[in-house]
């Protein structure tokens, strides 16, 4: 590859100018089975309803390297000794050349991922600069939108201890400076959202740590930045990405329940949602669908980062997702919630270390593609069969009812309630949760997916 090549990249030469839809029986590896950008679902495009990106992190700035070994991938910009612009050039170059082969409207980043740390500030500053500009024309080329932004706050030394919740202050507005920045590249480029994702706000032993302190300084970071926003006049969504641990033992943003309890406490629940994980669920001991349904109910619902662990590795394996039934009870909730906003679903996801070729990502994107349009098609026949809503709703009918509404309207005390049991007035009977029923009912959507 020629680092220093044109804009429009030749990194990827045995891969055609655009994936192309070949339908189900096609067997070209190099072809959608299922996602038909155009194809109208539920009233959108399936491309306007997934929303999908591709990360630049793993699928780009990551060697393939695991804690016992060195990277492997055949990616010529991350080689030792190549002067960093023009390594941050190539890797862009060969990035966009990606996203508009695979025909995928979005992307996302991290500052670090286009742009090396440098010696200074400024010059850090200046390799960031150099590196947007560059994004801004790769945008006006080939149309792709930015997701998310964000800042690298894990990664550097400094950051060991946390960003935001580190002892040192000083760590605090080295952090500060670089959400700043960051909010105000991803405003420039029209993101649709900027996340933070506290990696290392956590601690590795309470032995040393003030957890009242820390979430007094989290929620103060948290607070210094959505006033940036306004001030800056940022139109995306602030997100917060829940994940229980790893790299640090223990993660403030635990899971969804726990970031939407501290927004509150803090009164941010109105400046931030959540970009939820499906491996951060695994790893909080609840599916992906807990999540997302949790989300919604706590009212924070914004986007996902779609990915799958390994059941049984106990770490965020961030493997491309490849399981229509478990996308499926997501996508399903998400659709009856009426559909993304700003958020979509971002290919937070990585090459296994064995898969070399360059032709592997696109085989890992097209498949995970193919999986979230598959559990698309699925969740709107369940949609329009009404076969969860409709025995969600019956199952809950009676809060309607005289007594449900007394209860809900705060008419109703304990006593009153005592006294109606103690006179027989009221005589609940237990009923059928009818799981079983359900899973059946699940599964035949998601066979028919997409015929009916
Ligand atoms: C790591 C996180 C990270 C965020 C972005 O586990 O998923 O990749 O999505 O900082
Ligand atoms: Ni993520
Ligand atoms: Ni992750």
């Amino acid at each position: 590859m020629d680092l220093e090549g044109g804009m429009s990249g030749d990194f990827f030469t045995d891969v055609p100018a655009r994936i192309k839809f070949g339908g189900p029986d096609s067997t070209d590896p190099l072809a959608y089975a299922v996602y038909q950008p155009d194809r109208m679902v539920r009233g959108k495009r399936m491309a306007d309803q997934l929303r999908i990106a591709v990360c630049l992190w793993h699928s780009f700035n990551w060697p393939g390297s695991d804690v016992f070994g060195v990277g492997t991938f055949d990616r010529p910009w991350l080689a030792p000794g190549v002067d960093p612009r023009t390594a941050s050039q190539a890797k862009l170059d060969a990035a966009f050349e990606f996203i508009d082969k695979l025909g995928v409207p979005f992307f996302a980043f991290h500052d670090r991922d286009v742009a090396p740390e440098g010696r200074t500030y400024a010059e850090t500053r200046a390799n960031l600069d150099a590196s947007v500009d560059r994004i801004e024309k790769h945008m006006q080329r080939t149309g792709a939108r930015l997701l998310w932004g964000t800042a690298n706050l894990f990664s550097h030394p400094r950051y060991a201890a946390g960003a935001a919740t580190n002892p040192d202050p000083g760590v605090f507005a080295y952090a500060a400076a670089q959400v700043k920045t960051m909010l105000e590249v991803t405003n420039r480029l029209k993101g649709a959202n900027y996340v933070l994702w506290g990696g290392r706000e956590g601690y590795e032993t309470l032995l040393n740590t003030d957890l009242a302190q820390e979430e007094v300084q989290f929620a103060r970071f948290l607070a210094i930045v959505a006033e940036h926003k306004h001030k800056i006049g940022f139109a995306g969504t602030l997100l917060i990405e829940p994940k229980p641990q790893e790299p640090t033992k223990h993660q403030y943003d635990y899971d969804a329940a726990t970031v939407m309890g501290f927004l509150q406490r803090h009164d941010l629940a109105g400046e931030y949602r959540l970009n939820l994980e499906a491996n951060h669920a695994t790893l909080a001991g609840h599916s992906f669908h807990h999540e997302v349904a949790t989300a919604i109910a706590l009212g924070g619902f914004g986007s996902i980062d779609v990915n799958r662990g390994d059941y049984q590795n106990g770490w965020d394996t961030d493997q491309f997702p490849n399981s229509v039934d478990e996308v499926a009870l997501a996508v399903y909730e998400i659709l009856v919630a009426g559909g993304f906003t700003t958020g979509g679903f971002n290919f937070d996801a990585k090459l296994r270390r064995q898969s070399i070729s360059r032709t592997d990502l696109f085989h890992a994107h097209i498949a995970g593609i193919d999986t979230l349009a598959r559990a698309l098609l699925a969740a709107a026949d369940m949609v329009e069969h009404d076969t969860l809503a409709a025995p969600r709703k019956e199952r809950y009918a009676d809060w309607s009812n005289e007594l449900g509404k007394s209860i809900l309207g705060g008419s109703v005390t304990l006593a009153e309630l005592e006294r109606g049991i103690a006179a027989g007035e009221i005589d609940p009977k237990p009923r059928s949760g009818q799981q079983e029923l359900l899973e059946g009912a699940v599964n035949r959507r998601i066979w028919r997916a997409g015929s009916s």
